[in-house]
């Protein structure tokens, strides 16, 4: 059985700054101490704002215990900005890497939150594809390894990007729009230039009658042949077989200018211990 911790429970605690260090601190402190360990911890070192803050974010926020182990502890996992949340596996057996939030400046003036998101990967894909090559490299030369990654977006292991609409206005014209921008780079980047018919098979899915009020859930997965499904709350909406498409909507997580830097680096620290296992 796969058993690593999430997310960054083994790197150092870091300065409290945003929401987003926050639930590493808790996860590095409460993977070190247990929560009476935290607690003795409190009373021989009470400066320790860290541990304290970190105590008062656990008894504060129960969601957040879901994050310190995924192997232990299979509850879902949420992103701490929007409060959405994550299964820990979903498909029996895509496990979840890492969790992200995909904003974007309207007028170029305010940042809104349009989707949290989670990236998945399945756990015999990676053990197949993944652990064997890189059964003699060492955890840490693992974690942030460009090659690992790169295998990652190009071998054929399963994936999921679940994502969980926060925007409450979304309408599917603007989701056209966003995505001819951001898969349409990705798709030019990595295809060269004939890849209209490719983006424009892929919106075509985007039924005008589709709803996205905020809770929606997209399901964009890779599944084996590099064939990219798509399902809104459950339902398919469309099944695309191009290496090209998968990988271009994978670039956008994981990729080197991804959506969410933190949500990248998760995944990579999370990857490098599931194949360290
Ligand atoms: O209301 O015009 C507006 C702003 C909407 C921004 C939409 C961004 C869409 C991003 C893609 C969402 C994919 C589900
Ligand atoms: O965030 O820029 C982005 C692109 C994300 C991929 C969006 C895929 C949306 C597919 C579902 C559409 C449903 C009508």
């Amino acid at each position: 059985m796969v058993s690593f911790r999430f997310p960054f429970s083994f790197a150092p605690p870091p300065s409290i700054a945003s929401p987003r260090n926050f639930s590493v601190a808790i996860a590095a402190s409460a993977a070190a101490l247990s929560i009476t360990g935290a607690a003795i911890a409190i009373s021989q070192n009470p400066d320790s704002s860290l541990v304290r803050t970190a105590l008062n974010c656990l008894v504060s926020n129960r969601g957040l215990w879901g994050s310190l182990s995924l192997s232990e502890n299979s509850s879902p996992v949420a992103e701490p900005r929007t409060g959405a949340s994550f299964p820990s596996v979903i498909r029996d057996s895509h496990r979840l890497l890492g969790i992200g939030l995909r904003r974007k400046a309207i007028l170029g003036l305010k940042n809104i939150d349009v989707y949290a998101f989670g990236v998945y990967a399945d756990d015999g894909d990676v053990n197949k594809f993944l652990s064997e090559k890189y059964r003699d490299v060492s955890a840490a030369e693992l974690k942030g390894n460009d090659k690992l990654k790169e295998d990652l977006m190009e071998c054929d292991v399963g994936m999921t990007i679940r994502l969980q609409i926060v925007y409450g206005r979304l309408s599917i014209r603007s989701v056209r729009s966003a995505f001819e921008e951001s898969v349409g780079s990705r798709l030019h980047k990595f295809g060269g230039s004939d890849t209209k018919e490719l983006l424009q098979r892929f919106t075509a899915q985007f039924k005008d009658e589709y709803k996205l009020p905020k809770g929606s859930i997209i399901d964009l997965s890779r599944e084996r042949g590099y064939v990219l499904r798509t399902t809104i709350d459950g339902k398919e909406a469309g099944c695309i077989q191009s290496k090209l498409l998968c990988r271009s909507i994978l670039d956008l997580y994981i990729g080197d200018e991804p959506f969410d830097r933190k949500a990248k680096e998760d995944v990579e620290v999370n990857l490098a211990s599931l194949i360290g296992k």
